[in-house]
């Protein structure tokens, strides 16, 4: 299996580089890796991404109007290979991850012509004490299949909020409505251009990795094309996330589209989470509380 610890990196410049992105991603909350996608399992990933948007209807495209698709990455097995994609594992190991899980996954499209994401975090367990220290429980990886700029609905994200209070957290303390998704009030402070923004411009097949407590949102896509990223949630430091949190991950739920045998061997890979306690789960709160300053 591929999370052997022998298996540990130990080429100086490339250590550099990997103490470079855990700092970043403890600092800033995110890194990004150029080209981490092989040119033709990227081609697949486009074409299978593609026929599964071609057969969306218009309603659930209404009801996520802002965020674009919201497709579960279980609807092919080919995204079974993209969560124990060799690459990515070793970005995981790189940062200190020796037993990382895997829980959700997701297509998120942004049609042409349309309007911006709404800012938010991701994090859930904000009743958690672990949520007020540097280590991240979550992370995303988001692999965008396509070129992105401010034009075409790029990422923008508040650098250092997974660990700082910024205005954003009060203005839209839980931003996953289904007004907002819907973009009722397309005026609403949660889909404005804020003043410390970065902007994430990225090339198809690049990586962008980020603590889920970290505020982010895209551009609108005023372009006349689709832009797609496929968004990852890993658990990094699983082992050492409170018994609470690990009975909210439990294990995940097994849609018929992943075989038998492709949730078999992801399980022998050690990357499914499987909660045996007797811990009641910590409960769903995406709300950070005041001891985030
Ligand atoms: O659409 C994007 O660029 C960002 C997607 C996102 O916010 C997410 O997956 O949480």
């Amino acid at each position: 299996m591929s999370f052997n610890c022998s298996n540990i990196v130990n080429d100086h410049s490339k250590t550099d580089n990997n103490k470079e992105h855990y700092r970043e991603l403890i600092s800033n909350g995110y890194f990004v890796i150029s080209k981490l996608l092989d040119r033709s399992f990227l081609e697949d990933l486009k074409y299978v991404t593609s026929c599964l948007l071609d057969a969306q209807d218009e309603d659930a495209g209404r009801a996520q109007l802002s965020t674009g698709s919201m497709i579960s990455v279980t609807e092919n097995t080919l995204f079974a290979e993209l969560v124990v994609y060799p690459r990515a594992l070793e970005v995981l190991r790189n940062i200190g991850s020796i037993c990382p899980r895997w829980s959700s996954g997701y297509i998120i499209s942004k049609p042409p012509e349309s309007p911006a994401l709404f800012w938010h975090q991701d994090w859930w367990g904000w009743s958690d004490l672990s949520s007020y220290t540097p280590l991240p429980q979550q992370l995303f990886f988001m692999y965008y299949l396509v070129d992105t700029t401010p034009k075409n609905g790029c990422l923008r994200l508040l650098q250092g909020s997974h660990r700082k209070r910024h205005e954003m957290h009060d203005l839209v303390p839980d931003a996953h409505t289904d007004k907002l998704r819907r973009v009722v009030d397309p005026n609403h402070s949660a889909y404005q251009a804020i003043k410390d923004e970065i902007d994430v411009p990225v090339q198809a097949g690049d990586l962008v990795v980020g603590d889920s407590r970290l505020l982010h949102s895209a551009h609108s896509n005023i372009s006349g094309s689709r832009r797609t990223v496929i968004t990852l949630w890993y658990q990094p430091f699983y082992d050492l996330l409170s018994e609470g949190l690990r009975s909210a991950i439990g294990s995940p739920s097994r849609p018929p589209k992943w075989t038998p045998e492709v949730w078999e061997k992801l399980n022998l890979l050690g990357i499914i989470p499987a909660y045996e306690g007797n811990e009641e789960p910590t409960p769903w709160n995406r709300t950070p509380g005041r001891d985030l300053q």
